[in-house]
């Protein structure tokens, strides 16, 4: 069976841009590189987020590290993982360890432990905001990204929350559980509260290599009907064995490799991974691409044409498709300000929930606190203080972003939608003209922006904000002990409200940019779409204008064998622009 990857079909789409581009040197002297080294950029820079969660010990690390076909990460029997950590690929094995305050320093791989795990960096003790290694595994050359988080449910506080502020954002998560115990209610907890993005989650049942043949029937069948009730539709479940599936990889042996239905997962999850957004994306650029022919086309109708005109009648041209070009910038601009003022309508919806938000915590923080400081009647712990503050704002916080998030990026999405439209409009009406005037026929080329279905900011996973600091008072030591209480209680007070206004806006800061950036990037496509357009029909009479100087209006064979190019180029890239799924 042939498995479309992502990497095999970006190469064909990578020769064919490459083709375009000598097609492009070869008739006009480079003028299509800008527009093709960004269609290269945009294959280049993807990536897919894999996100691995699930309770603590299930054997998400060793998951990892078997997909990664070495025990390259730090694993144990006692609760290990505490800080998230990615693996991309990179040629040579490379570890970075971010700090909360924004610090990144360099340190051997085999140093990691020191840094992400409960053992080497007890409560987080050195404040690491994550870790990101990069590993020459062959698997990742297609731009895949582990996630390896803490465990769901663990006795460490400060570590449960991370696998669930990461699903929203992954392109997949890979739910890790096992037979021993079975699925247990902090592991529902968790699914209920992603089920939203639970069309994104793959599941596993690990440490099969325990059971009996027939537990392992009755394992896999109990497993399934848990999770499909805790989901609210049938789920798959693969059973593997993580730790085998390392072993076998490290000897190169296929065989136990296969016993234990790990590259049934492998392929399951590249071939998901392609349908969901390999294929959008590899079908964006060649439409792109596409466009671009099509603009060609355009210029090579317009040499042809402009060949037969007289002087005279091609200043009279020249004249008209200025006035033709100008209407365009006219109707683009109109467009810009309708776009920036719906964009600040969403971010009004924004304000609006991001206050609720805000109302909801505080209340919550000054209940909490004062729940603590009763069953407590002794000197209140600053230090309890502050974790109690950093859970219930980073519990908020997530809950916040899980609900919004996709919802945002939806709204946004159907808010653009109308100006692509009108930009397309645009565009087609400029051909169109420019044709009439020329008295040719002319095509426009379909607009495309954005990629389709894919209603997340992708390009956030790693910019998620820091959210909580420490910003709480000094407990009084030395009064007496309801006196302290009473001033613990006013400065947390003041402290919290403090504290969720902060935050608050840390998070709306972070989506204003994400929503700018959006919104500058469509703007950059669409006018970089008409100008394409535009410049495709200039460059065309530019071109006759040069035959006639050089050569007179002589037949020239190359006109012929330039739309030869170009229809072996549209065939190879219609080809990859409307491939399906169908392996
Ligand atoms: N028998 C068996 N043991 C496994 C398997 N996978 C992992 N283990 C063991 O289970 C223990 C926990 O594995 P980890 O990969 O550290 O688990 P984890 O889910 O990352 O744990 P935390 O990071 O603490 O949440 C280790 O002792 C592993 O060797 C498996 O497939 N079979
Ligand atoms: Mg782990």
């Amino acid at each position: 069976m042939s498995l479309r990857t992502f990497a095999t079909e970006r190469e064909r789409l990578e020769d064919l841009l490459a083709e375009l581009a000598a097609f492009g040197r070869d008739r006009d002297g480079d003028r299509l590189r800008a527009s093709i080294a960004d269609l290269e950029a945009k294959l280049r820079e993807n990536r897919f987020h894999a996100v691995v969660v699930g309770e603590f010990k299930r054997g998400k690390t060793t998951f990892v590290n078997a997909l990664l076909g070495a025990p390259v990460l730090p694993t144990a029997v006692v609760p290990l993982t505490s800080i998230v950590t990615a693996v991309t690929w990179g040629p040579e094995p490379r570890a970075e360890i971010r700090f909360a305050d924004g610090r990144v320093t360099s340190v051997p791989v085999e140093d990691l432990a020191r840094y992400v795990t409960e053992r080497g960096n007890p409560g987080n003790r050195l404040r690491v905001e994550r870790a990101v290694l990069t590993w020459p595994a062959e698997d990742l050359r297609d731009g895949v990204v582990l996630v390896d988080t803490p465990g769901v449910g663990s006795v460490y506080r400060h570590n449960t929350d991370a696998a669930r502020r990461f699903v929203p954002e992954a392109d997949v998560a890979i739910f890790i559980t096992s037979a021993d115990p079975p699925v247990s209610e902090s592991e529902l907890a968790f699914l209920h509260e992603v089920r939203e993005h639970a069309d994104r989650v793959f599941f596993v049942l690990n440490k099969v290599d325990h059971l009996t043949e027939e537990e392992r029937a009755e394992a896999l069948g109990f497993t399934e009907r848990t999770l499909s009730e805790a989901i609210g539709r049938p789920v798959r479940v693969y059973p593997v064995c993580a730790r085998c599936a390392v072993e076998a990889k490290v000897r190169g042996d296929a065989e136990a490799l296969e016993s234990f239905g790990f590259p049934t997962f492998e392929r399951d999850l590249r071939a998901f991974l392609m349908r969901e957004k390999g294929d959008a994306i590899l079908r964006s650029v060649a439409r792109r691409a596409l466009a671009l022919v099509a603009d060609e086309r355009n210029a090579l109708e317009v040499e042809e044409r402009a060949l037969g005109l007289s002087s005279g009648e091609l200043a009279e041209v020249h004249r008209r498709l200025e006035d033709v070009y100008e209407r365009v910038r006219l109707a683009r601009a109109d467009l810009r300000p309708l776009l920036e003022a719906e964009t600040g309508r969403l971010m009004a919806w924004v304000d609006e929930e991001l206050e609720r938000l805000a109302r909801r915590t505080e209340q919550r923080l000054r209940a909490e606190v004062r729940a603590y400081l009763d069953e407590r009647p002794g000197r209140p712990s600053r230090e309890a203080l502050r974790e109690l503050t950093e859970a219930v704002l980073r519990d908020e916080i997530d809950r916040w972003r899980l609900a919004h998030e996709r919802a945002l990026a939806e709204r946004f999405r159907a808010v653009t939608a109308r100006f692509v439209e009108n930009a397309q409009a645009i565009a087609a009406e400029t051909v169109q003209r420019s044709g009439e005037i020329l008295g040719i026929a002319l095509a426009a080329a379909p607009l495309e922006v954005g990629l389709a279905g894919d209603s997340r900011f992708s390009y956030s996973f790693f910019e998620i904000p820091t959210i909580v600091e420490s910003i709480l008072p000094d407990v009084r030591r030395f009064l007496p002990t309801q006196t302290a209480r009473r001033m613990v209680l006013r400065d947390m007070d003041q402290h919290i409200h403090e504290a969720v206004d902060k935050h608050r806006g840390r998070l709306r800061y972070d989506l204003w940019q994400r929503l700018e950036r959006s919104r500058l990037e469509l703007e950059r496509a669409l006018d970089a779409r008409l100008a394409e357009t535009v410049e495709a029909i200039r460059r065309g009479l530019e071109r006759s204008e040069r035959r006639v100087q050089e050569a007179g209006a002589a037949a020239d064979g190359s006109t012929r064998e330039a739309r030869a190019r170009l229809e072996r180029l549209a065939a190879g890239l219609s080809a990859l622009a409307e491939a399906s799924d169908a392996a």
